[in-house]
């Protein structure tokens, strides 16, 4: 049998932890469940704390360093550091109210901003039913110094500039293929400042539950605007109430992803596993993993994912616009019922 790991006594008197570092996670845990995230709900706080992580982390860039320009700091915490600059870039529009709601827990705690950010991000998901146990690490270095613009890909970004900018930003890790990992986080999502006339606009009909619906319902032949778009980076959605993004229709069609974003459908195993092994990485990226203490141990593991995956009531397989042409769309069963609208996810 494996050897028993040590671990240590908190000064809190209540918990264990394999590294001392991790300790001080146990109360930031607690007062991000209790006073950002209604009591351990996957709602919109929470999905805007896993978009902030990624905003923060993607802003580095080894091709403006090799132009002897500055490229970022990647997962630094500059975003809420630097908010007064960062957060007016265009495709960070609307994070500034979620740096402002995560500010006070900063200043509660005695924890990094870079780490705090990552951390947040990794609870929040961890209340969505069917998310992975996200990875968490102390030890960040914060940013000296803003971000520069032009880092953070945006919905009217074509496939090729949105993989180019994730490439970059990895050393070449994110390729096509772990980009559309990574955007297994738009199924716990909704567009606030897209279509500003529906704020809260979900990307599936499942915005409270980490499952493969999202994959599914990008999918579906595109037939209405839900609010008065067309507007910017938005293209037809199958459903009212739901928001589709360009880049995500792009992606899901691409001949060098459509397969890829397929093989997610019915599949919780791999939207679970894809997504936990690319938020780690995504989550340090412009550290030293060295330098790092892994306190993942402190993130809870999140429910197991509730519902089956399926076509939207009113809609099947004859909806769909099948672009991967190695592979059949996977059989699903129809949601009994009138089509319905998507509910937004509401503050
Ligand atoms: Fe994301 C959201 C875009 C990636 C996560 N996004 C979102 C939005 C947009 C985007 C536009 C909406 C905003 C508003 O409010 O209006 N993204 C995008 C792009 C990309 C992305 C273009 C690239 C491809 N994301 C991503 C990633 C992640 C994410 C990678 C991870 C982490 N997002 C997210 C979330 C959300 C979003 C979670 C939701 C938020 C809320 O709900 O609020
Ligand atoms: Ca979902």
């Amino acid at each position: 049998s494996p050897p028993l790991t040590r671990r240590v006594a908190c000064p809190d008197g209540v918990h264990t932890a394999s590294n001392e570092a991790c300790c001080k996670l146990f109360a930031v845990r607690e007062d991000l469940q209790r006073n950002l995230f209604d009591g351990g709900q996957c709602n919109a706080e929470a999905h805007e704390s896993l978009r902030l992580t990624f905003h923060d982390a993607i802003a580095i860039s080894p091709a403006l360093e090799a132009q002897g320009i500055f490229g970022g700091g990647g997962a630094d915490g500059s975003i809420a550091i630097f908010s007064e600059i960062e957060t007016n870039f265009h495709p960070n529009i609307g994070l500034d109210e979620i740096v402002e709601k995560q500010r006070p827990f900063i200043e509660r705690h005695n924890l990094g901003v870079a780490d705090f950010i990552q951390f947040a991000g990794a609870i929040g998901a961890s209340n969505c039913p069917g998310a992975p146990q996200l990875a968490a690490f102390v030890g960040r270095k914060d940013a000296t110094r803003p971000a520069p613009d032009g880092l953070v890909p945006e919905p009217f970004h074509t496939p090729d500039q949105i993989f180019d900018r994730l490439a970059d930003a990895s050393n070449g890790e994110f390729d096509p293929i772990l980009t559309v990992w990574l955007l297994t986080a738009h199924t716990v999502a909704a567009a606030n400042d897209v279509d500003p006339t529906i704020p809260g606009s979900p990307f599936d009909s499942t915005p409270g539950v980490f499952d493969s619906q999202f994959f599914v319902e990008t999918s579906l032949q595109g037939t209405l605007f839900p609010g008065d778009g067309p507007n910017q980076g938005e293209v037809q959605s199958p459903l009212r109430g739901e928001m589709r993004l360009q880049s995500d229709f792009a992606i899901a069609r691409d001949n060098r992803t459509a397969c890829e974003w397929q093989s997610f459908i019915n599949n919780q195993t791999k939207v679970h596993d894809m997504f936990q092994f690319v938020f780690h990485d995504l989550s340090i990226l412009g550290q030293d993993i060295n330098s790092l203490v892994d306190c993942t141990e402190v993130v809870p593991v999140p429910r197991a994912v509730v519902g089956r995956t399926h076509f939207p009531a009113g809609l099947t397989i004859r909806d769909v616009n099948h672009a991967c042409a190695e592979t059949p769309f996977p059989t699903l069963p129809t949601d009994p019922g009138l089509r319905t609208s998507v509910a937004p996810v509401l503050p």
